[in-house]
């Protein structure tokens, strides 16, 4: 796959076929980011059709765009229990199907969704299936914007070269949360799990794009059609 608009088609069909697999009465988390937005239209086609379900928005601007479409939204206040979140990512391992999320800005919310849905449904195009985590690109970590220079450095300590990230017009990015992301690149990641466990450990860290064991299937859009990767944790 070259172009992008290749990429966006491929995109779209993993999305159309996460949205297919929904139905009537379930709560559904949404996700953010490209991709998951084509799975929010697509969701949005079939509510028009008649599919009766409520979605959990992961970013405020998911939750504008279902409601703009008219997908009835809930807050996780309401509805501690999601059925199955349909969100994207940055990077899915082969095997472990272990993700980086956050390269789009959201990571917290999509995090807590996440972990309070009984399946995650990920919808990628073939480009973001890796062997090994974080080699092509950094690990997202959000931080308290107060005393991120320190939480930096402890970051360093742990092997991580954080880079600010920047808004367009320079300032510093700010997340749904007002915190900020660190973006973490790693000489190697040998143990993504222990990786996430020491990140989680350091003061300052709000959360992190390292998405242990919570996939439970990947839909893939490549040049052949859909590909399903399941962990063996789920049927
Ligand atoms: C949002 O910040 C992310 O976690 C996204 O899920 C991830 O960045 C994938 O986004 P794309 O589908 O736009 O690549």
């Amino acid at each position: 796959v070259t172009n992008q608009e290749e990429i966006n088609e491929l995109k779209k069909t993993a999305a159309n076929a996460a949205a297919a697999t929904l139905e009537d009465n379930q709560i559904v988390g949404l996700g953010s980011g490209s991709t998951a937005t084509l799975a929010v239209y697509a969701i949005a086609n079939r509510v028009r059709n008649g599919l009766r379900i409520t979605g959990i928005a992961t970013s405020e601007e998911t939750a504008r765009l279902a409601r703009e479409l008219g997908i009835p939204l809930s807050t996780l206040d309401e509805h501690g229990g999601i059925d199955v979140t349909i969100d994207g990512a940055d990077e899915v391992e082969l095997g472990s199907l272990h993700l980086i999320k956050g390269r789009g800005g959201a990571l917290l919310r999509e995090k807590i969704v996440a972990s309070a849905s009984t399946r995650l449904m990920i919808v990628v195009d073939e480009s973001k299936i890796v062997e090994r985590l974080g080699i092509r690109d950094a690990v997202p970590v959000e931080v308290v914007p107060f005393g991120w220079r320190t939480t930096a450095e402890r970051l360093r300590g742990r092997g991580a070269s954080p880079v600010l990230r920047k808004a367009p017009d320079g300032s510093a990015y700010l997340t749904d949360g007002g915190h900020y992301i660190l973006d973490c690149t790693f000489d190697r990641i040998s143990d993504a799990g222990a990786m996430g466990d020491q990140l989680d450990r350091v003061v300052g860290v709000v959360e992190h794009g390292l998405f242990i064991g919570m996939t439970s299937k990947v839909v893939i859009g490549t040049s052949e059609g859909v590909k399903i990767l399941k962990s063996p944790r789920y049927d």
